[in-house]
């Protein structure tokens, strides 16, 4: 449960188009209390725990709202049925379901080896409760605990996580992982050998498949994918790349597997889906595993990422007080790999309380295809903009260059929290989100262009408005979009065009 506890002065503090959600949300909705603390002071109450605010807190309501649903474990969830799904693939691993949400940044950072100017540490890009404490960017912020319990050699860790990040169909700020992870103790085997053994044995056992996968790049290389010299061996760090991929491919079969059972039940689909499975490795960066890859599948005519994994950086068991394990780690996103198997065309979706969304599923039938309820028209509406004359830049994304506040890429280096830019395009996100809630299906760049004489940049973005809930007036959608633009235009400066 999530209690925001404000004075009014706090509350006034906050830019306009905030303060109606915040009173709704916050101030009159049950279970929420608020608290008349200090004449200055602002605290926030999650799960029973009072985290004192300062400058770092950015999470917005609408945010802590979603907080807490633990979509992962309700009964007959979507994406309760996948994480069982997968998890029954990793037979022996111990799963975890029900960490709580509020971490540390050494968690979610430090622990992991994320250097102290990595982007994902910005404001721009997490949700910060206060300077020390934030929601969790991924499951990996539980990693070194779980391995410091050393219970099990394999483990799974599912929760939902949050993000400043893009608006589009396969992206949300609340969203849900699992971790897994499988280490051998080199103590258990008389040389290094005998440890290689053991896991070509171990890989020898899993389930094969006949799927063709991708996969162009050697398992390490020097300046892009290093190999921990260090502590592995070439032959160590093969097979357990090797294995690693071995098990995820399965897991991927698995769902596809299913999900062409659903889509013969159904009789239907559409052309894109029935195309064969296209999988596909990439190279990755993640500061706690080395080498690393992402695994794509191809979806609606386009690569979605569904995972990152790797090699788990040997610095970060030692931390972990078992330096003498070995082994891999993944992160996967629970929601793309839901769309897949169910054929669920968005992510907001998952977070709909709408019967004729949540009454098709059952986690004792076979898993059956989603069947669209509604389809509403979209509403497209652009803003053009000149940003303020300023020395530092604006962020903008796209999605191969967006950093991810859990590793993925590293291609951007940023100021720290303290001096955010002055347009960031996750800040765009947020307040669409903010303002017209699940009402926005889609933020994306149209225009980006300098003025030849005076060097001023002007941006357009398109916002798509489109309720999964029912059809949107004109009237409805103007009245978003006109609140969006004053929004950005108080809060950045710019000048509508
Ligand atoms: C991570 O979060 C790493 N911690 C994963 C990892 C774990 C790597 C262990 C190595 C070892 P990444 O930021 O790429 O990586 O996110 C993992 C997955 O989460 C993505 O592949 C994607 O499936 C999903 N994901 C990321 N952002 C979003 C979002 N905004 N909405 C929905 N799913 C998302
Ligand atoms: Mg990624």
């Amino acid at each position: 449960m999530v209690v925001l506890s404000c004075t009014s002065r706090s509350f006034w503090a906050l830019p306009a188009g905030l303060r109606p959600l915040l009173r709704s949300t916050y101030c009159f909705a049950p279970n929420r209390r608020i608290s008349s603390g200090g004449p200055t002071t602002q605290s926030l109450t999650i799960d029973g725990e009072q985290y004192p605010s300062d400058s770092w807190t950015n999470v917005p309501p609408a945010i802590l709202a979603q907080y807490g649903r633990k979509l992962h474990v309700q009964p007959n969830h979507p994406l309760s049925i996948t994480r069982a799904l997968i998890e029954s693939r990793f037979p022996g691993f111990r799963n975890h379901n029900d960490l709580p949400g509020v971490v540390t940044v050494s968690q979610n950072f430090d622990s992991l080896g994320f250097t102290p100017d990595h982007p994902g540490r910005n404001r721009t890009d997490t949700y910060y409760i206060n300077k020390d404490t934030l929601l969790r960017t991924h499951t990996s912020a539980h990693e070194v605990d779980v391995f410091r319990q050393n219970a099990s050699n394999g483990y799974t860790i599912s929760a939902d996580v949050y993000r400043r990040d893009a608006v589009d169909r396969s992206h949300y700020p609340a969203f849900h992982q699992m971790e897994g992870a499988l280490t051998w103790d080199v103590n258990h085997f008389k040389t290094r050998q005998d440890l290689v053994k053991q896991i070509t044995e171990d890989f020898d056992k899993l389930p094969k498949h006949d799927l063709v996968v991708e996969d162009p790049n050697p398992t390490f290389h020097p300046e892009r994918n290093p190999l921990q010299e260090k502590h592995h061996s070439p032959e160590e760090a093969e097979i357990i790349a090797a294995h690693l991929k071995r098990s995820l491919e399965d897991m991927v079969v698995t769902i596809f597997k299913e999900a062409d059972k659903a889509l013969a039940a159904a009789g239907q689909g559409s052309q894109a889906e029935q195309e064969p499975l296209k999988v596909r490795w990439v190279e990755a960066f993640f500061p706690h595993t080395s080498p690393s890859w992402e695994l794509e599948v191809w979806w609606r005519g386009d690569w979605l990422e569904v995972l990152g994994c790797g090699i788990i950086d040997q610095p970060l068991l030692i931390r972990a007080d078992v330096p003498s394990r070995v082994g891999w780690a993944f992160g996967i996103g629970l929601e793309r790999i839901a769309m897949l198997l169910f054929g669920i065309p968005d992510i907001r979706l998952f977070w709909s309380k709408d019967s004729r969304f949540l009454g098709q599923f059952n986690e004792k039938l076979p898993i059956r295809r989603f069947q669209p309820f509604s389809k509403h028209p979209a509403a497209p509406r652009d803003v053009s903009f000149w940003l303020p004359q300023s020395s530092a830049p604006p962020v903008v994304n796209t999605p191969s260059s967006a950093p991810s506040p859990a590793g993925g890429q590293l291609t951007r280096n940023e100021p720290s929290a303290t001096s955010d830019p002055v347009f960031h395009e996750n800040d765009l996100m947020e307040i669409a989100r903010n303002t017209a809630g699940d009402n926005v299906e889609d933020v994306s760049l149209v225009d980006d262009f300098t003025h030849p004489k005076t060097g001023r940049r002007s941006l357009c973005y398109r916002i798509t408005y489109r309720s999964l809930e029912k059809t949107l007036t004109t009237e409805e959608a103007n009245a978003l979009h006109q609140r969006i633009s004053q929004e950005l235009v108080g809060k950045f400066g710019v000048e509508l065009r």
